[in-house]
C-alpha cells in the first residue's frame, strides 16, 4: 500500500506561482478579521504557524509572513495532475482529498514488492509529480496496510519517502501517540489518558474485552486490531457516478442570502434535469459550501423515498442553507442529489407525475461590481502583464509581476478602479460535474 500526500499542499502552489515567494514563510487561508489559516509553508511553520489557527494568531508569531486568501482553481488543477499520474500508475488509487490519496500497489504492474522495488517506483513516482506539477514535493509512505503507509508518509514529512518493512510495523508504533490510530480523536485520546494509556505500547497492553468495555463495541475491536497493526481496509477506487451535482465558483464573496437561495434554486433545477435524462432519483440532497477562508461544508438531508423533482431538491437545499453561517461570505455553492435509485417510487400522496415548473427570477452574481482585490489573487495589467495582488487598501491596489515560468518580478502601484488592470482566471473545464 502506498500513501501520497503533497506538502504544505497550498502553499507550494503559492511559491510555486510566486517566485518571489520561494524559499520564504507563506500563509494560505481567510486574511479577514475571523480569518482561519489553511495551510502554512515550512519556513513559516518554524515560527509555529499551523493550519486552524486563526490568522490574527498567525500573523503576530511571524508578521514577515505573505499571507494570501488563496487561489482554489489553482489546487483543483494541481491535484488533477497529481491524481491523473497515480492513476496511471495504478487502477486502485482512493483520493482522500486534493493532496492526498492511497495507491495498491499490487495492481501497479511491479515485478514484486520488495523493499527495494517499492522504493525505487515510489523515488520515480516522486519525481515524477515534481515534474508533472511544476516543482511540488510529496511525501510518500509504503507499508502493508494503509494504516501504516499514511504513518509512513507523515513520519518524515517533508519531501520524504518512507517504506516500512514487513514485519516491522509494531516496533514502528509502540513508541507513537495513540492519536496516531486513526479514529483517535481528541476524545477518545482524553478517555485513555485517563486510564493511563498515552502510547500504541500501552495500548497493546489492554485486552480486547477491556477495549470493547472501555470504547464501545466497534471502536473498540476496530482499535484493538489497529493498536496491532492489523489493518485490511481495501483501496476502494471510485467507481460509477453516485451522485449527481452541480456546483459554481464565485469571484466575489457572495454574502447575500436571497441571492444565494436562488443560486441553489437554479442548481436544483439542473440536478433534477440531469437525473432525468440520466432515468436515476436519488434520496439524499447534499448542499456544499465554501466559505470565504476555504472551509468547506456540506449538509445533507434524506427523503423516505427517491426523488427527481426540482421543487423538492430546491427546498430541501434552501432549508439545509438556512442553518449554516455564513456572513463571512460563500466563494462556491453546489447542490447534489446521491443515494440514486433508477426509478422513482410511486408517489405515495398520489400528486401528479409531471413536475410543476418553478419559475425562476433571472439572478446575476456580482462581477467584481465593487471589486475586490484579495491578496495573492491573480490579475492582469494590459500594459504590464500577469502578476498577483501583493496588498490593497486606500484606494490603492499592489501587483508583483511575475508567474511560474518568470523569475521574481517587480511590484507596482495602481488605482484600484484602474481600467488597465482585471482578475485573470484560466479557462475553467466548464463541466464541474460532480460524481
Ligand atoms: P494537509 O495535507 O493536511 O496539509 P498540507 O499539505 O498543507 O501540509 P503537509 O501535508 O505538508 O503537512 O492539507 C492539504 C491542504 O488542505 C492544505 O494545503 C490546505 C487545506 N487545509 C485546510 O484548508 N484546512 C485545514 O485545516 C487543513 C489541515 C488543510
Ligand atoms: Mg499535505
Ligand atoms: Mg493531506
Amino acid at each position: 500500500m502506498l500513501h501520497l500526500d503533497l506538502d504544505a499542499f497550498f502553499a507550494a502552489v503559492e511559491q510555486r506561482d510566486k517566485p518571489s515567494l520561494r524559499g520564504k514563510p507563506v500563509v494560505v487561508g481567510g486574511v479577514g478579521g475571523r480569518g482561519v489559516v489553511s495551510t502554512a509553508s515550512y519556513e513559516a511553520r518554524v515560527y509555529g504557524v499551523r493550519s486552524a489557527m486563526s490568522t490574527r494568531e498567525a500573523r503576530s508569531r511571524c508578521p514577515h509572513a505573505a499571507f494570501l486568501s488563496g487561489r482554489f482553481h489553482a489546487y483543483r488543477e494541481t491535484s488533477r495532475q497529481v491524481m491523473g499520474l497515480l492513476r496511471a500508475a495504478s487502477p486502485l488509487v482512493e483520493p482522500l482529498s486534493l493532496d492526498e490519496a492511497f495507491v495498491d500497489l499490487a495492481h501497479a504492474g511491479l515485478p514484486d514488492l520488495s523493499v527495494e522495488t517499492v522504493t525505487a517506483f515510489a523515488e520515480d513516482l516522486r519525481a515524477r509529480v515534481m515534474e508533472a506539477t511544476g516543482g511540488l514535493t510529496a511525501s510518500v509512505g509504503i507499508g502493508t496496510s494503509k494504516f501504516i503507509a499514511k504513518v509512513a508518509s507523515d513520519l518524515r514529512k517533508p519531501d520524504a519517502l518512507v517504506v516500512v518493512a514487513p514485519g516491522t510495523e509494531r516496533d514502528l508504533l509502540r513508541p507513537m501517540d495513540v492519536r496516531v490510530i486513526p479514529g483517535v480523536g481528541p476524545a477518545t485520546a482524553e478517555r485513555m489518558r485517563r486510564v493511563g494509556i498515552h502510547t500504541v505500547e500501552q495500548l497493546e497492553a489492554v485486552s480486547e474485552d477491556e477495549m470493547v468495555r472501555l470504547l464501545g463495541n466497534a471502536h473498540g475491536h476496530w482499535l484493538y486490531s489497529l493498536a496491532r497493526a492489523e489493518d485490511d481496509r481495501p483501496v476502494v477506487a471510485e467507481r460509477e457516478a453516485k451522485s449527481v451535482s452541480v456546483e459554481g465558483t464565485y469571484d466575489t464573496d457572495l454574502t447575500d442570502r436571497k441571492l444565494m437561495e436562488s443560486l441553489l434554486t437554479r442548481q436544483a433545477n439542473e440536478v433534477a434535469g440531469r437525473l432525468r435524462k440520466g432515468g436515476l432519483s436519488g434520496r439524499t440532497v447534499t448542499i456544499k459550501v465554501r466559505l470565504h477562508d476555504f472551509t468547506t461544508l456540506s449538509r445533507s438531508s434524506t427523503l423516505p423515498s427517491p426523488t427527481d423533482s426540482a421543487a423538492t431538491i430546491a427546498r430541501l437545499a434552501r432549508t439545509l442553507l438556512a442553518d449554516l453561517d455564513t456572513t463571512g461570505g460563500v466563494r462556491l455553492l453546489g447542490v447534489g442529489v446521491s443515494g440514486l435509485a433508477d426509478w422513482v417510487q410511486e408517489d405515495l400522496f398520489g400528486e401528479a407525475a409531471e413536475e410543476e415548473v418553478e419559475v425562476l427570477p433571472e439572478v446575476e452574481v456580482p462581477h467584481h461590481s465593487r471589486r475586490t482585490w484579495a491578496p495573492g489573487m491573480d490579475v492582469e495589467h494590459a500594459e504590464h502583464g500577469r502578476g498577483w495582488v501583493w496588498g490593497s487598501g486606500r484606494g490603492v491596489v499592489t501587483v508583483r509581476f511575475e508567474t511560474a515560468s518568470t523569475p521574481p518580478g517587480p511590484v507596482r502601484s495602481f488605482k484600484d478602479d484602474d481600467p488597465d488592470l482585471t482578475p485573470w482566471r484560466p479557462p475553467e473545464p466548464e463541466d464541474e460535474d460532480g460524481t
